[in-house]
């Protein structure tokens, strides 16, 4: 059991820690399926997700949307001293994240604390709340999955960052990351992520995108090697990302970051921070994301979420769809896990969710649902024929003149006469309802 870590004052009052209560509970601030205990398909349910609270949703998210201000007024907003708002925030996360028995947290330098235009001013303030919350780690016992810059609120970052057509805004993007990199190397970080929200362009009558992307790469091997230097030796990951806010972003999707990090001699330091939103946007459903990530060896971590079916933008709703996460889970296990990292709730609660409890009942959802999809996808894997379905379907690869073509011994006119030989091939069924019936019985 993790030990509760206040600060002075508790922010989250009469809500007590959450604990696993089992199927016959109808507590819904207990969890049903999620034991960070139980061992499933060799791991204890803890290393396989390592979940992760996100601070920037959870603690400085206040609903505002594009046509109206903040719904949600949090306690520790009140204190007009930056430092001292600052640590009030931190108290906040940390009760919440050992109320909620969540094992990590995820940051941007700009939740922890306000930064502005002085490089040196923002570091002395990061610096003061990195000692604040190594200490708070020390007490709770909770990790950092990984740190990283935010490279695309603050208006001089407007055409980007890494990309940006101005050098001295580049500069900018790149101090902020060196004092990122430092924060999460003081705090035993695991890992660093790069999201290129405005790395990218609005249109192309301004903009050199080769030009741009070299810069990217260029940027990206400048800051794995400081890192490198100062001792880092977890992993880089690049999250993807069609769109939004830039029209069109450079790290579209998993196929198009790992020939970017190919072309760029970037592979060995670097995977794939994969986020179900962003699958959708850029047209694709998260498991083929996860697919591309598997095959190429670069599944590193997950920003879980979901969107709406209605909407084209990035709503960062808590998951809750188990046929889609069972689904997931099914290739992540296949694919031998997260490479370092975990699963972190890159998630909001709703503009009109305005109690404090509404952000326990968000992640207890999100936990027990992963936790459920995982229970779920190892049975079909160690019960059922659904690896026999997908196996067979290759089968007249296996060997003679199928397993021939595959080791390239086969010319064109070789396979000409095959066909000839042959005759027309019968018609073999995909049997999808047959799979997707298996799913459906196993949930
Ligand atoms: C934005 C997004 C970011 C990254 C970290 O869509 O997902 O919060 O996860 O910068
Ligand atoms: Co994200």
């Amino acid at each position: 059991m993790t030990k509760i870590v206040t600060g002075s004052q508790e922010f989250f009052k009469g809500i007590n820690q959450v604990q696993f209560e089992g199927l016959e509970s109808d507590n819904p601030l207990a969890f049903r399926w999620y034991e960070a205990d139980r061992i499933v398909a060799g791991k204890t349910m803890n290393e396989h997700f390592k979940f992760a609270c996100s601070y920037w949703h959870s603690f400085n998210g206040n609903g505002s949307d594009p046509f109206g201000g903040p719904t949600h007024f949090f306690p520790w907003e009140t204190k007009t001293d930056p430092i001292e708002r600052a640590k009030d925030k931190m108290d906040a996360a940390f009760e919440f994240i050992t109320k909620m028995q969540m094992p990590y947290y995820c940051f941007h330098d700009v939740d922890v604390v306000d930064y502005g235009n002085d490089v040196a001013e923002n570091e002395r303030r990061l610096n003061i709340l990195v000692e604040y919350a190594k200490q708070k780690q020390k007490d709770s016992g909770v990790k950092l999955l990984w740190g990283t810059a935010n490279l695309f609120s603050h208006s001089r970052y407007m055409n980007g960052a890494a990309t940006n057509p101005d050098f001295h805004v580049l500069a900018h993007g790149a101090a902020q990351v060196k004092a990122a990199i430092d924060a999460t190397i003081a705090l035993g970080g695991e890992n660093y992520v790069f999201w290129g929200g405005r790395e990218g362009y609005m249109s192309l009558l301004n903009t050199n995108m080769k030009r741009e992307q070299e810069h990217l790469a260029r940027f990206l091997h400048t800051a794995k090697d400081y890192a490198r230097k100062q001792g880092f030796n977890g992993t880089f990951f690049i999250e993807p990302k069609p769109c939004e806010p830039s029209k069109h972003q450079y790290d579209y999707d998993a196929a198009t970051v790992k020939g970017f990090l190919q072309q760029y001699d970037l592979l060995a330091d670097f995977k794939l921070n994969l986020e179900v939103n962003h699958a959708t946007l850029a047209g694709h459903t998260f498991q083929h994301e996860l697919q591309v990530a598997v095959d190429n060896n670069l599944l590193g971590s997950i920003d879980a979420n979901r969107g709406d079916y209605q909407n084209g933008w990035d709503t960062d709703q808590f998951p809750n769809d188990i046929n889609e996460l069972t689904e997931s889970l099914l290739i992540i296990l296949e694919g031998g896990g997260l490479q370092g990292g975990g699963v972190n709730f890159d998630a909001k609660i709703r503009r009109n969710s305005t109690d404090s409890k509404d952000l326990f009942y968000a992640h207890v959802g999100g936990m027990d649902i992963f936790a459920r999809a995982l229970l779920t996808a190892d049975a079909i894997l160690t019960k059922s024929d659904y690896k026999k379905v997908r196996s067979d379907r290759y089968r007249s690869f296996d060997d003679a003149h199928g397993e021939a073509f595959e080791n390239g011994k086969l010319s064109l006119e070789e396979l000409r006469d095959i066909a000839v030989q042959m005759g027309e091939p019968a018609s073999i069924s995909g049997r999808q309802e047959y799979l997707e019936n298996l799913i459906n019985r196993y949930i």
